[in-house]
């Protein structure tokens, strides 16, 4: 039978289950990556699983996100991280190295092996066609673990790409124009993957903006297939022995395609506060642009920051507008340097930050009261750049870099001839000898735990009949930054359960954790792709840690889901939307949890409402787990 290139990888990687859509798959991970705001609680779990030695191909400890170290909390976090990777064999990539992403697709990422990240922009590894996946940090300590992950089959959706991108179109506008066609819940429970002549018109690092930010399509990840320039990636790299060639097979068939013709597109942006909300940069003309940011695990890479070099070169950044620039990683730094464009960033008044995820997760760089923030980033909610009213655009590159000297928002007919794309130099420096590579043995390392590292609260099977009130009733499209906010006062606290529990729903009700305490225990009511954007599972067990027991939602974003699974947090459905109006804030709920059967429709009792059907999208597995009170119970149980 003719395969995809998903189904090809899914085929290589199969432990269990049948190849079709929505049925549960569990497939060997030859991969792992963490980053420090998720890693702590992934390997605190690896931990409490009692192995010695991490037992996939390659594992590897990012320190990104939390550099800042004010205070003792992020330094402690990462001396935990450096020591935990030596004591059970996973590389670790210090803290200024580079960006999770960015750096796994230069040094480890390869055709056709599968990742699982605790980081939802895992995916960007597709770009050298890696199966790449984000998952919550207990999920990838079981597969650190060595256990098989498991998902729902995907449906595979191709995007058939052709012509090519002209003057001043990116890959960042590919992507933006996808998304404002399926927008940021068009890809759940779907791969997306690019074909099409318009594919071999794309390098690997464009292709990774791309698979990027499919994750903010919601879909399990996005993949191109493996060819010349994916060699040729691979080789400027230095590894071109990693390369293998990679396609679906020519008569392959999909769930659904999609057309995107290069050549027709222009600059766009994800206007403010989502980044599905597509529009041309033509459009938004004569607006006024307090700050331009480059950067993040999309657009970070030494192409990127070429074109951005050129742009600058000779020119002073707009006196009103801040630039920020960080390099993706070292590697990115080095080889700029090492073509003297520098010079063109500095001169034009631009600030260059580590290479780290710094502004995209509000480690600071927050624009101005009301400002506007123009970023080459892929998450624009409210609230995530540190201030609460600035508006903040996503663009490419390129637009930031014009945007940032006109001090506005201007139509791209007017800002001449584009710059040429540069192609990666030929040896370029290599920075592996900065990752930390563990020994034969991590027997003699001790683990270093400063008072920030907290252990985690165990957690209660599930009862048989839940009582409790709505604590909260939410709107459509609630992201886990709503849940728990980023920046860099709440991100300190990761290691810490019962700390950052504090921060649960502050942004959007500020009673809420006081109100949950005092009941002791709640259900959350969502709306539609409740959980939508990062992996941090710190938005499910702080919730659970609270005492949230179940989440009734018209519909859940995938890994929120999981990773409410993980912690024994019911993820119920409403078969009819509309119920969710007839459920009030602070409603009484009794479900029977013993009724509820894997997929199957059951009942819940709302006080004043009356019976109210739900259903659920859970295996017999996860259903166990989560009567367990959560995975790390169920794992326990097992292994005993
Ligand atoms: C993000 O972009 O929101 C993050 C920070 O990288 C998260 C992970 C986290 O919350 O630590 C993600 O995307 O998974
Ligand atoms: Fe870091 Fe931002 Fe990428 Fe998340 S989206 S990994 S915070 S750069």
């Amino acid at each position: 039978m003719a395969l995809n290139l998903t189904q090809k990888i899914i085929k290589d990687h199969l432990v269990s289950g049948e190849m079709t859509p929505g049925s549960e798959i569990a497939l060997r991970i030859d991969q792992t990556l963490t980053q420090d705001a998720t890693g702590t609680m992934a390997y605190l779990q690896f931990e409490a699983i009692g192995l010695p030695r991490v037992r996939t191909e390659l594992s590897v400890s990012y320190v990104d996100h939390n550099t800042l170290q004010m205070g003792f909390r992020n330094p402690d976090d990462h001396a935990y991280l450096r020591t935990v990777a030596a004591k059970y064999g996973i590389i670790f990539s210090p803290p200024g190295t580079g960006i999770c992403h960015q750096l796994h697709l230069e040094n480890f990422a390869k055709p056709g092996k599968t990742l699982v990240g605790s980081d939802s922009h895992t995916p960007t590894a597709g770009g050298v066609g890696a199966m790449a996946m984000g998952a919550g940090g207990l999920s990838v300590a079981l597969a650190m673990a060595g256990e098989a992950y498991v998902i729902a089959m995907p449906k595979v959706v191709k995007v058939n790409l052709t012509g090519k991108l002209t003057g001043w179109a990116t890959a960042k506008d590919v992507i933006l124009k996808l998304l404002g066609m399926l927008t940021v819940k068009g890809g759940v429970g779907k791969v997306i993957e690019y074909a099409g002549p318009g594919v071999a018109t794309l390098s690997v690092p464009e292709r990774a903006v791309i698979t990027n930010m499919g994750a903010e399509l919601g879909a399990t990840t996005s993949i191109f297939p493996s060819d010349e320039a994916t060699k040729a990636f691979l080789t400027a790299m230095g590894r071109p022995e990693d390369f293998t060639p990679l396609a679906a097979d020519p008569d392959a068939t999909y769930d659904e395609v999609v057309e995107i013709d290069l050549s027709a597109l222009t600059p766009m942006a994800a206007a403010p506060h989502m980044p599905d909300r597509a529009i041309t940069i033509a459009e938004l003309a004569g607006m006024k642009v307090d700050q331009a940011c480059i950067g993040s695990c999309t657009n970070s890479s030494y192409a990127d920051l070429m074109a951005v070099a050129d742009i600058l070169e000779g020119k002073r950044i707009d006196p009103a507008t801040d630039l920020l620039i960080a390099p993706g990683s070292k590697q990115v730094l080095k080889m700029l340097a090492a073509k003297g464009r520098i010079d063109p960033l500095l001169d034009a008044g631009a600030r260059i930050l580590e290479c780290a995820c710094g502004p995209c997760i509000g480690m600071g760089g927050s624009p101005v009261s009301g400002g506007v923030s123009a970023r080459t980033f892929n998450r624009n909610f409210e609230g995530r750049s540190g201030t609460q009213d600035a508006k903040v655009y996503l663009v490419s590159p390129q637009t930031a870099a014009v945007t940032a000297l006109r001090g506005e928002f201007s139509d791209p007919a007017t800002w001449g001839e584009a710059p040429a794309k540069a192609t990666l130099p030929e040896g370029a420096p290599n920075i592996r000898h900065l990752f930390l590579y563990p020994k034969e043995s991590g027997e003699d390392v001790e683990i270093r735990r400063g008072p920030n590292i907290a252990p985690l609260p165990p957690f209660t099977p599930l009862p048989d009949r839940i009582e409790a009130k709505v604590a909260l009733k939410v709107g459509d499209d609630i992201t886990t930054d709503h849940i728990l906010p980023a920046g860099a006062q709440i991100t300190a606290l990761r290691s810490n359960i019962p700390a950052i529990s504090e921060y649960i729903f502050s942004r959007v009700d500020a009673e809420f954790v006081p109100r949950i305490k005092k009941l002791g225990k709640g259900i959350i009511l969502g709306g539609e792709n409740y959980g939508q954007g990062s992996s941090r599972e710190h938005a499910a067990l702080g919730p659970r840690y609270l005492g949230v027991a179940a989440v009734v939602a018209k519909s859940m974003a995938r890994i929120h889901r999981a990773n409410l699974v993980n912690f024994g947090i019911l993820p119920l459905l409403l078969v009819n939307a509309s119920d969710y109006d007839r459920i009030p804030a602070g409603a009484d709920i009794s479900i029977d949890t013993k009724t509820i059967a894997p997929g199957a429709v059951s009942s819940i009792t709302v006080e004043g409402v009356g019976p109210v059907a739900v259903t659920n999208d859970l295996t017999a597995k996860e259903l166990e787990t989560i009567r367990a009170g959560g995975l790390l119970n169920s794992v326990r149980q097992s292994r005993a």
